[in-house]
């Protein structure tokens, strides 16, 4: 019999054969796409808990996300079957004058495990591009990455460009090693994540019921 727990287990500790030979086998047993999915959603939202917790490291988070990366392809052709793709759309990207993108990328990782479609802006993204992509792809959700103290007043020229141009503002999420909750709030940001489980989280809440 087929176990889904195994399957959640085999994602959140970055198995990736496993998780493959799970996957394969849930689909023969005729297990629900939904269902399937749903367990590899869980191994990487355990795997964002132990690392907020302080009980996984950057690397674990990466191999579990390869885990499910690897193991999407097989349900993939079953969920767009089933009409199962995302229902939401969100973008990330780090904001003008920044380079670094191992943070927002694990932050881009964890959102698609959540099964959200990200797109993904890269880094030293300019206030414009920013507000450009949001018209384009009217994303539920706007993730923002600053490393450097000199460009955490970037993320206020995004903000302010993405409010003055969309038309149905999308939540704005920021973070990165200098960025705070306080920061957030007098920027003008909805909410602020210190680490990518808790930014798994805080999409949730800004993406509601
Ligand atoms: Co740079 N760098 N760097 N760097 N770099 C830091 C950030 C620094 C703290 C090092 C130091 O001085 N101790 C310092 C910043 C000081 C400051 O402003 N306070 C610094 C500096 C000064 C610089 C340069 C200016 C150096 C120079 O050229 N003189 C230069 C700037 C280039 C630029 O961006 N314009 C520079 C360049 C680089 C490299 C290119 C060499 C490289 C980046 C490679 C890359 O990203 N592809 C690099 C690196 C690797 C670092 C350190 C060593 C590591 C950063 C990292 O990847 N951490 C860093 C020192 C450090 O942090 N210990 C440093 C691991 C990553 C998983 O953590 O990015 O914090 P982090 O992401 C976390 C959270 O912050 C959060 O979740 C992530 C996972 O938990 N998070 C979000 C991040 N984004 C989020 C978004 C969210 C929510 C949560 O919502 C949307």
């Amino acid at each position: 019999m087929v176990e889904l727990d195994t399957l959640t287990k085999a994602v959140g500790s970055g198995d990736q054969h496993s998780a493959q030979r799970e996957t394969e086998a849930a689909i023969e047993a005729g297990i629900e796409p939904q269902k399937i999915l749903d367990a590899m959603v869980a191994g990487m939202h355990d795997i964002g808990e132990r690392f907020q917790r302080g009980e996984a490291y950057v690397p674990e988070m990466l191999i579990a996300a390869r885990a499910m990366k690897a193991s999407m392809p097989l349900l993939e052709p079953l969920l767009l079957e089933a009409g199962l793709e995302p229902e939401h759309t969100v973008l990330i990207g780090t904001v003008e004058g920044d380079l670094h993108d191992i943070g927002k990328n694990l932050v881009a990782l964890m959102w698609r495990g959540a099964n959200v479609r990200v797109v993904d802006l890269g880094v030293n993204v300019t206030p414009e591009v920013f507000a450009e992509a949001v018209e384009r792809h009217a994303p539920a959700v706007v993730g923002l990455s600053a490393l450097l103290t000199t460009t955490m007043p970037a993320m206020e020229k995004t903000i302010a460009a993405i409010r003055s141009s969309a038309g149905n503002a999308p939540g704005i999420l920021i973070g990165g090693a200098p960025v705070t909750a306080d920061y957030a709030e007098k920027i003008g940001a909805d909410d602020f994540a210190p680490d990518a489980g808790s930014a798994v989280d805080a999409l949730r809440e800004l993406l509601g019921p």
